[in-house]
């Protein structure tokens, strides 16, 4: 866009309105010239890993790319301005011919980030439902990553739910799908259980049992319960004595929030209060200085989203935290 001709102050103040200018992601350049980018925000949108309720999550991409042009571009907390630290830029979508087999999409999604592993892009990108983390992960870690250096990523995942389903054989038809992920990135040696976390879990569930997977694999849990009583202080502790100086990816299912603002999720969980929106803020905030090589929102379901946009705004605020936590790793390295 041509904006020479507007003062700089005029600039400032015309990139904080939404409906104005071309819709990026963030209102980056979109450039899917991997050379030219250090952060590549990606849009993954996919909805054939999940289908245990509305499968409208492909349609969060183009709501992120509306609401996040509004979003502030200054880091108060910790003053930075991601944007001025490292080359931030909107890569675009992936591409999913056989978006309505999951089965084989992950096949592409897990290609498609290949590119970026290769090139050293970390990526922050909008799902999509969550069977997107399993195939970006095979991607950027394990041995022949190149983000992580060649060892399994720490897992940072925020989440109501496990996503360590390995004892049902698929999920509605899909195999590596979004109740999968999470066993299979162990198993195959993407992710070392040992120095990753899952955060948040709540609810009543389908039986007594079923945080037992996720033990059997060696993730760390901290359940909403264990987290009302620890805080956040207490709680960034345990992450960052789990997670040490591991290259660490982080996931962020939307329905760890309470529902009351995030209420266009997936699988909503009403009858615990989830994460208050500071209490995310404040646990994400608390992984500075980690080596975070990526991160994603999913589960946004744009449909059943209010008419204010609460949720792609609620999603624009932990994506943010996340571009920010990867350009503070990177400023510092250099
Ligand atoms: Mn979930």
């Amino acid at each position: 866009m041509d904006n020479n001709k507007l003062s700089s102050d005029q600039n400032i103040f015309m990139e904080n309105l939404y409906w104005w200018g071309i819709p990026t992601l963030f209102r980056c350049p979109h450039d899917e010239d991997l050379e030219q980018c250090d952060i590549g925000l990606v849009g993954v949108p996919h909805s054939t890993g999940n289908g245990t309720t509305e499968r409208d999550q492909h349609l969060a991409p183009r709501s992120l790319r509306n609401v996040s042009g509004c979003y502030r571009r200054a880091h108060g907390k910790f003053g930075i301005t991601p944007w001025e630290l490292c080359r931030i830029n909107d890569l675009g979508d992936v591409l999913m011919p056989h978006a309505m087999v999951n089965d084989i999409t992950v096949k592409d999604i897990e290609a498609y980030y290949k590119r970026l592993d290769q090139a050293g892009v970390r990526p922050v990108s909008i799902g999509g439902d969550h069977s997107i983390t399993g195939p970006i992960l095979k991607a950027i870690a394990g041995p022949e990553a190149k983000l992580t250096g060649g060892q399994p990523a720490a897992l940072i995942h925020f989440d109501a739910h496990t996503d360590t389903m390995h004892h049902l054989p698929h999920w509605l038809g899909a195999e590596r799908s979004a109740a999968h992920w999470g066993s299979y990135v162990a198993t195959e040696g993407n992710v070392d259980p040992r120095k990753s976390i899952q955060l948040g879990l709540r609810g009543h569930t389908r039986t007594l049992n079923w945080k037992k997977t996720s033990a059997e694999l060696g993730y760390g849990v901290i359940d909403i319960d264990e987290f009302r009583e620890l805080g956040v202080q207490k709680t960034v502790a345990a992450i960052r004595q789990r997670v040490g100086d591991t290259p660490a990816y982080i996931t962020f299912d939307l329905d760890c929030l309470d529902p009351s603002v995030a209420p266009a999720v997936a699988n909503l969980e009403p009858g615990v209060s989830g994460f208050s929106i500071d209490e995310a803020v404040g646990l994400l905030q608390g992984l500075r200085g980690l080596n975070i090589i990526g991160a994603d929102v999913v589960c946004m379901v744009p449909s059943k989203d209010s008419p204010n946009q609460i949720t792609a705004l609620t999603s624009t605020a932990v994506m943010f935290e996340q571009i920010s936590l990867i350009a503070d790793t990177l400023a510092s390295n250099t």
